[in-house]
């Protein structure tokens, strides 16, 4: 530890005249090349193979899908270099927690030369005066701290006493927030964001979906004991780095075998080397009901497919013979398949017709999903971000349902994604908790996140609930008058639909605020900016994820600059606005660090848990913490310095896990959440709640097909005579490599190595006589953005892959966004559960005409040039 101290306690003065005369350099426009600029001096090649310096646990913080151990080397004060997890042997059953690139490349983030330095004011914003329309043009200044806190508070109070709570637009973060809350709360945002429709209360389906990163399949040790793996819209390999693949390889070379249900055949699948189902972006509903049907048919045929025993034990509404208590439609699941309601049979060439899946797979994969096979269904959550997805999570259940996937070795039906891909079962080692309480308000708007933006311009939205919440009411339609947008962590402007109604909607409000690390999208259209510290300038924290590690991270280095943490800047602000900061703020941020580390627990194999950590007197004393000292598995100095607890697994050990087992061996001792208590295929709850949100009237108890508002069918202007419309392409926003959503996106290694293209297939490039290299302008109702083409044989004619995140960079006028932001396109539709639909919008795309564009590894960074910055 002291040896630490010493390793921080750097020369801070030395650091910041490197510092700064880096960033003069910069300023002057010096900066070309795949090369970032950093801060502080980095270690010199020399520097970088001596082992000289102190490793300390680092900070890999983001919403990345993975988790995994960073470590610096910190010499003087400065990070000479990173390494990962080395704390043992790799082995299938206890693999070390290795980072991915992203995780490499954190100290070309952390003291990059765009990190902001002071706080800053926009020029001609004035609390009584905000001229809106210069956000995102106006010159910028440096301002103290006082200036900053007590201008902010003058313009937040005037909002707070002329409009109210409700005219305050905040979410994301939880710490400056708690300024916003004490002040009597602020007007949140309901966004499926994640999960999409799996955001509706699954639970009433049956479907406990445990927690948003733990799957809700089996164990990892269970995945080799499937004969194929089904994935439906994932793809681990870029979504979820870390160990994920490692146990999907194990699998595979135990000889399971793949399939890859989606629009491209992905890195994944390439990994994997998996059978290639094609489905259109936003149409598996059609596809599932094709499947769904086949199975029917082929069990008639000859018998064995469908496990009737499993639907008529566990399942409600398939057949007229088992509808639940509180049906009111009497129609079911399968004389709707049948046809028996509006004369259309869902055969494969039913589906085909818009999935575009060939009908011999279709039929394929009907067979594949019999109850004689040994099949684990796993999905990610891309198909459920598309508009009219609404049926997407009971349909997929229900095929699982009709080949018995559920509750057995070898067999599963859920989720697998983000960090707890490939692993599911409850987390066996978790982190306490801070013991910051939340502060409640009594301010229960939530706009929703697919018109965001329009609503702010409209000034009116539909209130339906919230889904953090699971609360759901009917459509309430209500004005609102958003005066003022706070961002702590959120990146809203960028990651929201509607980009360029965004920009308008910033530009119409009285005040914007941000906290941040970099100059964001959402703090180059703001007026007080706060440079905010990353996690390598703070106290410690953790980070979870992944079922069977849990992760801790310490100080790397001091802040920088003038940066506060957010709790920081919380305080600053509550004191400016005449709160008691101490009732915002009850606790330290070191102890609400120990508080963490005192409550962490790991799960014994009888299932029981104890406490992770061994905590001393001394240790309390020496951190000038409250709390009782503990006996844990691993000492403090331990734990922090390997910055990773990882339970040893075995093969037999006690943390196996299969989904549903329980029910599946005794549904009326461990009936699901559900009201019947089993899988509804029909549930009455999904069409009420959805039908009295009031945007649409199609959606049935159980789950059935039609168009969707925006989708594959609005690519033609006459779908039934195959004429195709102005937007007749549809787009898919993969989860990029390159960066998590916004966030890394300016790390120049990063962009070297992840160019950011748009992917289009070669049948429409042909078409167009583009190449791969060529620049192209993809647009629609909504935007243009300019993209280098990367024609490939991997992606369905007719998709463009437009990878999420790209921070926005607007032409002079306004007009092309040529960092080739996904929301540019993705437009403000809402339907059904108000669903974001990032994955099935249309668009258009030409070779680009104006000027090449310049590779992104080679712009400069974005360092904001502060007049008297050298003050
Ligand atoms: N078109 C389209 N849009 C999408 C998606 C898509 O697929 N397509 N995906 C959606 C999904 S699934 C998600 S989860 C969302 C993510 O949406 P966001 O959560 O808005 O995305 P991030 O880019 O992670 O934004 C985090 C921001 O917080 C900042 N930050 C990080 N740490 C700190 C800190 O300690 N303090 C402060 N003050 N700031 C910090 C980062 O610099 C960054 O600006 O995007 C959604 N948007
Ligand atoms: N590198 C990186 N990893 C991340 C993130 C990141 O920003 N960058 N973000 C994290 C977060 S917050 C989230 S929510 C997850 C998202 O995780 P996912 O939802 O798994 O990620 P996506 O890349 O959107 O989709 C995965 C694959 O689904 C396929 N697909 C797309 N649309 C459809 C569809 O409509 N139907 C079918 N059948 N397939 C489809 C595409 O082939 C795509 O490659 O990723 C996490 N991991
Ligand atoms: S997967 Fe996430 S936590 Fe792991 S190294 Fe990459 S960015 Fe960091
Ligand atoms: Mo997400």
């Amino acid at each position: 530890m002291d040896d630490r101290r010493a390793a921080l306690k750097m020369s801070r003065r030395g650091f910041i005249e490197t510092s700064v005369a880096a960033t003069a350099a910069l300023a002057a426009g010096s900066l070309v090349g795949c090369e970032n600029k950093v801060i502080s001096k980095e270690g010199s090649e020399e520097d970088r193979s001596s082992s000289e310096g102190v490793w300390v646990s680092a900070a890999c913080w983001h919403n990345c899908g993975g988790r995994c151990v960073n470590k610096a080397l910190v010499k003087d004060g400065i990070v000479v270099r990173q390494k990962t997890d080395d704390s043992h042997e790799d082995s299938p059953a206890y693999p070390q927690q290795r980072s991915c690139i992203r995780g490499h490349s954190q100290r070309k983030q952390c003291f990059a030369a765009d990190r902001l330095k002071y706080p800053m004011k926009r020029k001609n914003w004035k609390p009584n005066d905000p001229r809106g329309e210069l956000r995102g043009k106006d010159e910028w200044e440096r301002i103290s701290w006082d200036e900053a806190f007590s201008y902010a508070a003058e313009a937040l109070r005037k909002v707070y006493e002329e409009h109210g709570p409700r005219s305050v637009l905040s979410r994301g973060g939880s710490t400056t927030m708690r300024v916003l809350e004490a002040m009597g709360g602020c007007c949140g945002i309901a966004d499926t964001t994640s999960m999409g429709t799996y955001c509706l209360d699954t639970t009433k389906l049956g479907m406990p979906l445990m927690d948003s990163s733990s799957g809700s399949a089996n164990d990892r040790f269970d995945l080799k004991h499937a004969d194929w793996i089904v994935f439906e819209g994932c793809n681990p390999a870029w979504a979820s780095p870390g160990s994920p693949c490692y146990h999907f390889i194990q699998a595979r070379d135990a000889g399971t075998r793949f399939v890859m249900i989606s629009p491209s055949y992905n890195a994944t699948a390439q990994m994997l080397d998996a059978r290639w189902i094609q489905v259109r972006a936003g149409t598996d509903t059609a596809f599932m009901l094709g499947v769904a049907y086949e199975m029917v048919m082929l069990d008639r045929e000859r018998g064995n497919v469908v496990d009737w025993d499993f639907l008529n034990d566990y399942t409600v509404g398939f057949d007229a013979q088992h509808m639940p208590d509180d049906a009111r439609l009497e129609e079911n699941f399968k004389d709707y398949l049948m046809g028996s309601y509006d004369g259309v049979p869902k055969t494969a060439e039913w589906a085909n017709v818009v999935c575009g899946t060939p009908v011999d797979d279709i039929r394929w994969y009907a067979e594949l999903l019999g109850k004689t096979n040994k099949v684990m269904m796993l999905h990610s959550f891309s198909f459920a971000r598309c508009h009219d997805a609404e049926d997407v999570p009971q349909l997929f259940m229900t095929l699982g349902a009709m080949g018995g996937h559920f509750g057995k070795s070898g067999h599963a039906c859920g989720s697998t994604y983000h960090s707890g891909a490939a692993n599911g079962g409850p987390a066996l080692v978790v982190a306490g908790k801070s013991g910051l309480e939340p502060i409640e308000t009594d301010v229960d708007d939530r706009i929703l996140g697919p018109v965001l933006w329009k609503s702010i311009l409209d000034k009116r939205y539909r209130y339906i609930g919230d889904f953090y919440a699971n609360a759901f009411t009917e459509g309430e339609d209500r004005d609102i008058d958003i005066r003022a947008i706070f961002y702590e962590q959120s990146a809203r402007l960028q990651t929201s639909p509607d980009l360029m109604r965004g920009i308008e909607a910033h530009r119409s409000v009285d005040f914007v605020f941000c906290n941040a690390q970099f100059f964001t999208t959402q703090a180059q259209y703001a007026d007080i900016v706060l440079p905010v510290t990353t996690e390598w300038e703070r106290v410690g924290g953790f980070a979870s994820g992944n079922r069977e590690a849990l992760f801790v991270y310490t100080q790397v280095t001091e802040p920088l600059f003038e940066a506060k943490t957010d709790q920081e800047i919380g305080v600053g602000l509550a004191k400016a606005l005449g709160l008691d900061p101490d009732a915002v703020y009850p606790l330290s941020e070191k102890q609400q660090f120990m508080n963490q580390i005192l409550g962490s627990t790991v799960m014994n194999e009888q299932g029981d848990r104890e406490p992770l950590v061994t905590v001393t007197d001394g240790d309390l004393k020496a951190w000038q913490c409250e709390g009782s000292s503990q006996e844990g598995r691993v000492k403090l100095e331990e734990f922090l310095a390997d910055g990773c607890y990882q339970v040893e697994r075995r093969e037999d050990d006690g943390y196996g896990f299969i989904a549903y087992r329980a029910f599946v061996e005794d549904p009326d001792g461990h009936p699901l959440p559900s009201a019947s208590g089993k899988f509804e295929i029909y549930c009455q709850w999904k069409a009420d709640v959805i039908a009295g949100f009031g945007f649409s009237d199609c959606f049935k108890p159980y789950p059935t097909y039609h168009p969707a508002v925006e989708g594959y069918e609005t690519c033609f202007s006459d779908f039934e005579q195959g004429t195709k419309g102005e937007y007749p392409f549809l787009a898919y926003n993969p989860h990029y490599y390159r960066r998590s959503h916004s966030v890394l996106d300016n790390v120049a290694w990063l962009r070297e190595a992840w160019p950011n293209p748009v992917y289009i297939s070669r049948v429409d490039a042909e078409e167009k006589g583009i190449v791969s290299g060529d620049d192209v302008c993809i647009y629609n109702a909504f935007g243009k953005i300019v993209r280098t083409a990367s024609v490939l044989e991997t992606i369905m004619p007719g998709m463009v892959g437009i990878p999420h995140g790209s921070w926005i960079e607007l032409d002079e006028n306004e007009e092309y966004d040529v960092g080739g932001a996904d929301n540019v396109l993705c437009g403000p539709i809402v339907s059904g559960m108000a669903v974001t639909g990032y994955n099935n919008y249309t668009c258009n795309f030409v070779k680009h005409a104006g000027d090449p564009l310049v590779p992104d590894c080679e712009k400069p960074q974005r360092v904001v040039d502060l007049e008297g910055a050298q003050r």
